[in-house]
């Protein structure tokens, strides 16, 4: 059989020291990159910094139906037992729920909402699919974090994503503020890729999406990248848009405050990335988590 190049290798008893990306941050070139609807200066802060971050971007009046059919699913039994929906577990809220625009009209619509849509396409300089999406929820007092890790070293080990030509936006349904457990993000961190100690065990996922405990960089590395740019962790209300790149080191703390936390993600990938085999060797994740069948590129909701 044809070895084929792992370009990011990780997950192994031992793993080679972090090392630059192999990919541009920003994959349109000429007259596409320049086109917008990011301008200049956009462009180069998501360059340098793996990130974008747009407050009030829709408006809260825009989200807040979201946040209502959530709550709505909630009280559902027919939703909560789903197999893509995961429960913290200490307590019987909801972490995440995965395949949310398979789940709901409304969430489909937004996948294609044509702002979002032009700016996912100038950063990945082609035309794009639904890799996963997904809501992650921090019930007040409760809503537990999510370590220092990046996606694409997920992506890439668990669902065979080839390279780093993907983008997530992550939406904000509730205010997130200090205490409730914002997103916190290293900038910078995306330029390199960050190998992880320790094999995939099989059917990772079953235990990762409510504590991850492979696939996590080194305290050493975190401090390493941290110590450039430091950590910064954007806040702002409800409807507020992060555009982060699939690389970005990212985290949160427990949302040790009374107001709940509740965050969209729609990752968009390139369709010149679609997934090959899991790297780590394992077999692929369910639909939900790495979406294979359907990688048509997204048609804009006004057409
Ligand atoms: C992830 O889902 O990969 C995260 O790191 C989410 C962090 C959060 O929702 O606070």
């Amino acid at each position: 059989m044809l070895q084929r190049t792992d370009f990011y290798p990780t997950r192994d008893d031992f793993v080679p020291d972090l090392f630059p990306r192999q990919e541009p941050v920003i994959h349109s070139t000429g007259v596409a990159r320049e086109r917008g609807p990011l301008d200049r200066e956009q462009l180069d802060r998501f360059e340098r910094d793996g990130f974008l971050w747009m407050e009030g971007f829709f408006p809260e009046l825009a989200v807040s139906p979201f946040l209502e059919e959530l709550r709505h699913m909630a009280t559902r039994n027919d939703i909560t037992d789903l197999e893509q929906v995961v429960m913290d577990k200490e307590r019987q809220e909801i972490r995440s729920i995965f395949a949310m625009h398979e789940l709901s009209d409304a969430f489909d619509r937004m996948t294609r909402d044509p702002r979002l849509l032009d700016m996912v396409r100038q950063l990945l300089g082609s035309e794009v699919y639904i890799h996963q999406s997904r809501i992650n929820s921090k019930a007040g007092f409760c809503g537990n974090g999510f370590d220092w890790h990046s996606d694409f070293e997920t992506w890439h080990s668990e669902d065979g994503m080839p390279a780093m030509r993907a983008v997530s936006a992550s939406i904000m349904l509730t205010e997130n503020n200090a205490f409730n457990g914002p997103v916190m993000l290293i900038p910078g961190s995306h330029q390199q890729f960050v190998p992880c100690v320790g094999r995939t065990p099989d059917e990772n996922w079953a235990s990762s999406l409510k504590h991850q405990q492979v696939g996590l960089p080194s305290r050493a590395d975190i401090e390493k990248l941290a110590g450039s740019d430091g950590i910064q962790a954007p806040t702002g209300p409800a409807g507020s848009l992060l555009l982060f790149e699939c690389n970005t080191l990212h985290a949160s703390n427990r949302n040790m405050s009374p107001w709940p936390r509740a965050n969209l993600f729609f990752v968009y990938n390139s369709v010149e990335n679609r997934l090959a085999q899991p790297f780590a060797g394992t077999r692929p994740r369910p639909w939900y988590l790495a979406e294979r069948e359907n990688t048509r590129p997204l048609i804009d909701r006004r057409s």
